[in-house]
């Protein structure tokens, strides 16, 4: 039987109101509610626990929002920091597996069954997440672990906010026969109506039809319910592009000649490529030159090292030696290049770095 998967889905705790909080600690224990100001048209994005406590939630208008909570925070959102810190939160899932889905902008599928870090227990790779969102970035978030992306989802929802729950591949169909339909993703306020309809409340009234009935009645969507209550979910992640290498070019205002303009150019390269491999927190192996003369002649040369390369003076040194073996000084140079391929995370790489100097005594040298 093929192994089965262990998969968690990360989603983070009132999102774009807990960074606003974060923020300006002084918010902490008030109603803060991120939309446009109640006297326009906009509605609610999101809001802190406190202020849910009043009735506010997502998608409701702004005035209303203010009549249920009037001494309540209103905060407009800031999409690009709330993307950026997406972006940090996904070097930390990256850093456990290659195999990462995002779900939205506060939410990531994270196939967990041969992770990065070796663990068995897919509960400990959760604890061990929340930990370290927790840690690095101060912001909660609550996970869901199953064996599957919509149970993993589900229960991610169950213990709100900096909860983790289980779901053990054994406990699937009796969590199925109890699920209220609408906790099913993807069921909205229109088609709830029609699963009442039929008299289907909970897992186990949809259990009930067969196949054919579920695609009548419902469509597609019927037909995946039907395979997902029996746990038989189509599970394959789709994973955040990665890219496979890092690099960067620069066409010259004038055409260069010899050595020491072209190191000129190239530290200037270096210093970018260090920059956009540290966004990534990316560190690599192979290292290219791209050299095109000024008749459009091209040449590349490549230098793959055996221990991954991370800091900037390791990238000048190899470098320096990708250059001796470069014809540089036959003909005027119009466009450097500079690229990293070999990819690995630079915490992976300075594990490696610390393996070396152990191995092979290199402080004693
Ligand atoms: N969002 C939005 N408009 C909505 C729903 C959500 O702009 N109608 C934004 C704001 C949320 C973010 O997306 O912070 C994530 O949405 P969630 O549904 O995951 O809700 P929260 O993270 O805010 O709260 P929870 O703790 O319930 O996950
Ligand atoms: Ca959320
Ligand atoms: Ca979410």
């Amino acid at each position: 039987m093929a192994q089965r998967r262990k998969i968690l889905h990360v989603d983070m705790d009132y999102f774009f109101a807990q960074i606003e909080i974060r923020d300006n600690p002084s918010l902490k224990d008030k109603p803060v509610i991120i939309s446009g100001p109640p006297d326009s048209r906009s509605v609610v994005s999101t809001c802190n626990y406190v202020a849910r406590e009043y009735g506010v939630h997502s998608g409701m208008p702004a005035f209303k929002a203010h009549q249920l909570c009037p001494d309540g925070i209103f905060m407009h959102s800031s999409m690009s920091k709330y993307t950026e810190v997406s972006q940090e939160i996904n070097k930390v899932f990256a850093k456990y597996s290659d195999l990462v889905e995002s779900g939205g902008v506060d939410e990531a599928y994270i196939d967990v069954t041969n992770n990065k870090k070796g663990m068995t227990s897919a509960t400990e790779v959760a604890k061990q997440i929340q930990q370290e969102i927790y840690i690095k970035h101060n912001l909660t978030c609550s996970i869901g672990v199953g064996p599957n992306k919509l149970v993993a989802k589900i229960a991610s929802d169950y213990n709100k906010p900096a909860g983790i729950t289980v779901i053990k591949p054994n406990a699937v169909d009796e969590f199925f026969e109890d699920l209220p339909i609408y906790k099913i993703p993807g069921i909205g306020k229109k088609s709830i109506n029609k699963y009442y309809r039929f008299g289907i409340y909970f897992g186990r009234d949809f259990k009930k039809l067969s196949l054919q009935q579920a695609q009548k009645y419902f469509g597609k969507q019927g037909v995946n319910l039907y395979y997902n209550v029996r746990g038989q979910a189509s599970d394959a992640l789709i994973p955040i592009r990665v890219a496979k290498s890092i690099g960067c070019e620069r066409t010259l205002e004038h055409n260069i000649n010899g050595t020491e303009s072209v190191t000129v150019e190239i530290n200037k390269l270096i210093n970018t490529l260090k920059k956009r491999l540290d966004k990534q927190d990316k560190a690599f192996k192979t290292l290219t030159i791209k050299v095109k003369f000024s008749d459009f002649h091209q040449i590349t040369r490549s230098k793959t090292l055996v221990f991954p390369i991370v800091t900037k003076i390791d990238i000048h040194e190899a470098v320096k030696e990708l250059l001796l073996a470069t014809p540089i000084d036959r003909k005027p140079i119009r466009l450097l290049g500079l690229s990293a391929s070999g990819l690995c995370h630079q915490s992976e790489a300075l594990n490696i770095v610390k393996f070396k100097q152990i191995y092979f005594n290199l402080d004693d040298l």
